[in-house]
């Protein structure tokens, strides 16, 4: 018997999974103790080049800095996970770095993202003292297949169950910002589409359901930048020492630094003329709809920089990365379960 049959979730659906089972729906073996474990499913969104697979990487590193602070241990809990990551993610960025190749459609037979990545969290006490294993599971997805929905869109259905969807948004993407920054970062590339259509299209996947949305500014830094950019309102907005979104986080969670920055970063949004996006997200997200139950605040701003400064060409910054903010979405959730908790002695 276990008394945690609606914790256990099936980490290729997101959906909760019958008591005491060790395979997913559709019979992959699942990781040792996991009928017993907390499962947190956290899916990755945005267009092409948003910084989705970056973030990916950098955000495990990050946890796993932060779970050595609570004597705990992060590490992928199965051997596909532990290849995976290494392949794709770290070896890319922290031993070659470089940046990551794009992330195939789910078409494609290398789908390497197919497979969700499973890390273990350690033991953590339960409200009644009782500790158990918790799990993280993340699924990064190509940027095409949100801009193009898959002939098969039953492949996105994990959307509609996980804790939170992390969609990024990328500042470049804004001709503004992109002509205020010329000179002061070196050109990228531009190959995403708009983020207005990866929302409509996960919306359409989602159906009726309003899993937590985390509306990120990626590549942070770049904004930051407009900071030194000298007479304009960009320039004020960036450099004002008050800001919620001026002090890193340090890898903690603070509720109420995170409620000013839900506010600085929507109404930086909005200066950045990204008005019908934040408008499509209250009138069709946080919509809480005839006994919907969803929600008002189903969607909550953050910004976040993984790389903490532009990469010139193929390569990264020499003097290395310094992520700002990375892990805030994702303990938006975990802090709130009892995991990480700032001790206040
Ligand atoms: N300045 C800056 N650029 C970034 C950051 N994260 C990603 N990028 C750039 O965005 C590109 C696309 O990132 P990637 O994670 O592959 O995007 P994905 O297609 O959404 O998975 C990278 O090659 C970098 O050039 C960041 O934190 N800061
Ligand atoms: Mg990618």
């Amino acid at each position: 018997m276990t008394s945690s049959t609606t914790l256990s979730r099936d980490p290729y659906t997101f959906q909760p999974l019958a008591a005491g089972s060790t395979h997913s729906a559709d019979g992959h073996p699942l990781p040792t103790g996991w009928a017993d474990a907390h499962v947190h499913c956290f899916a990755m969104a945005g267009a092409r080049a948003s910084g989705k697979s970056l973030y990916t990487a950098v955000v495990i590193k990050q946890l796993e800095e932060l779970a050595g602070r609570f004597n705990r241990v992060v590490e992928p809990a199965n051997s596909s996970t532990r290849d995976r990551f290494r392949t794709f993610y770290e070896t890319p960025l922290y031993r070659e770095m470089k940046h990551m190749p794009a992330t195939p459609p789910v078409s494609n037979a290398d789908a390497y993202q197919r497979d969700p990545l499973i890390f273990s969290l350690g033991r953590w006490a339960d409200a009644d003292g009782t500790f158990r294993p918790h799990f993280l599971v993340l699924r990064d997805v190509a940027g095409e297949d949100l801009e193009h929905l898959p002939d098969s869109p039953g492949e996105l259905e994990f959307f509609r169950h996980s804790d939170l969807i992390v969609f990024l948004f990328d500042p470049l993407g804004v001709q503004q910002i992109r002509t205020y920054l010329k000179g002061l970062i070196p050109p990228q590339n531009l190959t995403g589409g708009d983020p207005e259509d990866v929302l409509r299209n996960i919306i359409s996947v989602l159906g009726d359901q309003r899993p937590r949305l985390a509306v990120t500014i990626s590549k942070f830094d770049t904004l930051q930048q407009l900071a030194e950019t000298g007479q304009n309102q960009w320039a004020e907005i960036m450099g004002n020492s008050g800001a919620a979104f001026r002090r890193d986080s340090g890898l903690m969670f603070n509720a109420h630094d995170q409620q000013l920055l839900h506010m600085e970063i929507e109404s930086l949004l909005r200066y950045m003329q990204a008005d019908r996006l934040v408008n499509l997200i209250n009138q069709d997200y946080c919509w809480t709809g005839q006994g919907s139950g969803a929600p008002v605040d189903s969607a909550r701003y953050f910004a976040v920089s993984a790389l903490g400064e532009s990469p010139r060409g193929e390569q990264l910054s020499r003097r290395g990365i310094a992520p700002y903010r990375v892990l805030d979405p994702l303990l938006s959730v975990l802090v709130p379960r009892g995991l990480f908790l700032e001790r206040n002695s």
